[in-house]
């Protein structure tokens, strides 16, 4: 879903080249003395505490203070990757700002946060020539100072050394993560076939029933995610969210008005005025990635040396549905047409679209009040209306997901988060179909400048596994939700989704809600690990 949240920025900015290299020793007499070089630089890998000196020349006992030598022993004898040293009052960054921080005193401890890696820009940036560091304002004790670090460096340690509380809390999390080889022996090359037909290449269907798996007769069964009876908060936050599991509750939402009200009539009668931005493709393929060379014009465009350079798949582009904005009464004729066959080779989908934004009346219907209020934040509540014949291909999302299936029933095939390098996570150029009204066609004409960030190279309905070998060995596991259910789909959890139409109703109907997530990763990083999103360190 969310696939355009993560977007790229432009690639064509200025080219800027860091040529400087830094080196990490300084001539002072204080041996741990930072120079705002070496701190520009190592703020890359770890977080740095220091100590403000009058001076690096002078003997720095003058300042030290008994919280800081306490940190400092602490920290050499744990080794959490934290730095800590003193720095210059009089020193100045690269950019003239003061280094310590503005209104800081000799005497005074700050720290310098990990700053991450971009991983939005495949072009050089300019490099940072400026922090602002955290200045520790707490009463004396240690306890209070390593609250400070804990916070600002993200660790999970007690005065005594050890872990703290949270800590404990934190590496059981890990320990006890939810891994869908835990409960299955099923692996993706024992089900997914590749088709043999060019099918896709021509917009044609692979055959006449293409939005089924080729899953032959005598293959093993993709494990079922767990169907269970709405929990409580607790029983939720403990035994899913905590440890990344998906799970199905079955049958709740029958109680809320959305289920009965949202007729297409009554999306007609009090939207049908309402301007909606409507993603169209020819087969009901969303998002799926293809060989460049399929675009007009593949020849002509050209991708910087640097920028191709890290790309897994220069070859490949992931294809953006062709939009259009249009009223809601357009929009269902669409949708109506299509499932009453009058209308051929077309899909229109209301994609993820924000209901408070777009249709805020919808709220009144929607029952959050009852989905475990204040344990994870929201920032997403979306609709996805269509005739019910689209799939949404191999992609994660950021985010917490609570997706509620209201007219319709959704097929999503997920793998977990944790052996990314088998789902060639990197970066994918984008191309965007344009949708030609007047003859009714669609055309594969915009190549862009930006790549998605989520998306997986991979097609599981029809495998490559001589280019993507690794893809057969993870374990699949299947979360299929009817009328009235919800699937709990953890943050990175990677999904394709076949919705099926209620036949009656002519269409698919769900929404959905985004939360930040409990559990974070960088991306696209097929070699970093999920880990408490430090937003929710009261949760542990
Ligand atoms: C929707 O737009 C079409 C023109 O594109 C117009 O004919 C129609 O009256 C509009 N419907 C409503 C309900 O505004
Ligand atoms: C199909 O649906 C469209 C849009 O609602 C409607 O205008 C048309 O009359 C329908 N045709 C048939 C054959 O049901
Ligand atoms: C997924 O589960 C649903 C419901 O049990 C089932 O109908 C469907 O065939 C399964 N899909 C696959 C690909 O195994
Ligand atoms: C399809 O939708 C209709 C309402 O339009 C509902 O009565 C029916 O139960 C739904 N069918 C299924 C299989 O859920
Ligand atoms: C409880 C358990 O068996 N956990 C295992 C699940 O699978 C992962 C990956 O193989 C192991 O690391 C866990 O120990």
């Amino acid at each position: 879903m969310g696939k355009e949240s993560v977007r790229l920025r432009k690639l064509k900015v200025n080219f800027w080249a860091n040529i400087f290299c830094f080196i990490l020793c300084c001539v002072h007499a204080l041996s741990s003395c930072l120079s705002p070089e070496s701190v520009l630089e190592t703020a890359h890998s770890t977080c740095i505490v220091a100590l403000v000196t009058n001076s690096c020349e002078i003997d720095n006992q003058i300042y030290d203070n008994s919280q800081f030598s306490d940190l400092k022993q602490l920290l050499i004898r744990k080794d959490l990757g934290i730095l800590v040293g003193y720095i210059d009052i009089n020193s100045k960054w690269p950019d003239g700002k003061q280094f310590h921080g503005e209104g800081v005193e000799a005497g005074k401890i700050v720290l310098f946060k990990k700053v991450p890696k971009d991983r939005t820009c495949l072009l050089p940036s300019p490099s940072q020539k400026s922090l602002v560091p955290l200045i520790f304002n707490g009463v004396n004790g240690l306890t209070t100072l390593i609250d400070f670090v804990n916070d600002g460096c993200h660790t999970y340690m007690s005065p005594t050394g050890g872990p703290s509380i949270e800590g404990l809390h934190k590496e059981e999390i890990h320990r006890t993560r939810f891994y869908v080889q835990n409960i299955s022996d099923v692996q993706s090359k024992d089900v997914f076939q590749p088709v043999n037909q060019n099918c896709k290449v021509i917009d044609q269907p692979c055959s006449s029933d293409n939005h089924n798996f080729h899953v032959h007769n005598n293959k093993p069964k993709i494990p079922e995610c767990e169907r269970i009876d709405f929990p409580s908060k607790d029983d939720f936050f403990h035994n899913y969210v905590k440890i990344s599991k998906p799970v199905i509750f079955k049958n709740v939402l029958r109680d809320w008005p959305a289920f009965t009200k949202w007729t297409n009539r009554y999306f007609r009668d009090k939207f049908g005025k309402n301007d909606v931005h409507i993603k169209l493709t020819p087969l009901g393929e969303y998002e799926g990635v293809e060989p460049r060379y399929m675009w007009e014009n593949h020849e002509k465009f050209e991708i910087p040396k640097s920028v191709e350079d890290q790309l897994p798949f220069p070859d490949l582009v992931v294809v953006r549905p062709a939009t259009k904005n249009m009223n809601f009464s357009n929009f269902m004729d669409i949708v109506e047409g299509v499932s009453n066959g009058t209308i051929n080779d077309m899909s229109a989908y209301l994609e993820y679209s924000s209901i408070p934004d777009h249709l805020p009346e919808l709220e009144e219907d929607i029952r959050e009040d009852l989905l475990f209020k204040g344990l994870l934040k929201r920032k997403h509540l979306n609709i996805w209306l269509s005739d019910g014949r689209t799939l949404g291909k191999l992609h994660f999302d950021q985010f917490d997901n609570l997706l509620c299936q209201i007219s319709g029933k959704k097929q999503v095939i997920l793998f977990d988060p944790h052996n990314n390098h088998q789902m060639y996570e990197g970066h994918i150029p984008e191309a965007i179909l344009s949708y030609d009204q007047t003859s009714n066609t669609f055309h594969r004409r915009h190549l862009l400048e930006s790549t998605s960030m989520v998306m997986s190279p991979v097609d599981i309905q029809n495998p490559d596994y001589s280019r993507f070998p690794l893809f057969g060995e993870t374990y699949p596991m299947n979360c299929t939700i009817e009328e009235g259910d919800i699937l709990y789909m953890p943050s990175f959890w990677w999904h394709e989704v076949q919705s099926f139409p209620n036949k009656t109703a002519g269409r698919n109907l769900a929404i959905n809600f985004w939360y930040d997530p409990f559990l974070v990763r960088e991306f696209p990083c097929p070699e970093c690990q999920l880990d408490v999103n430090p937003q929710y360190r009261h949760l542990l």
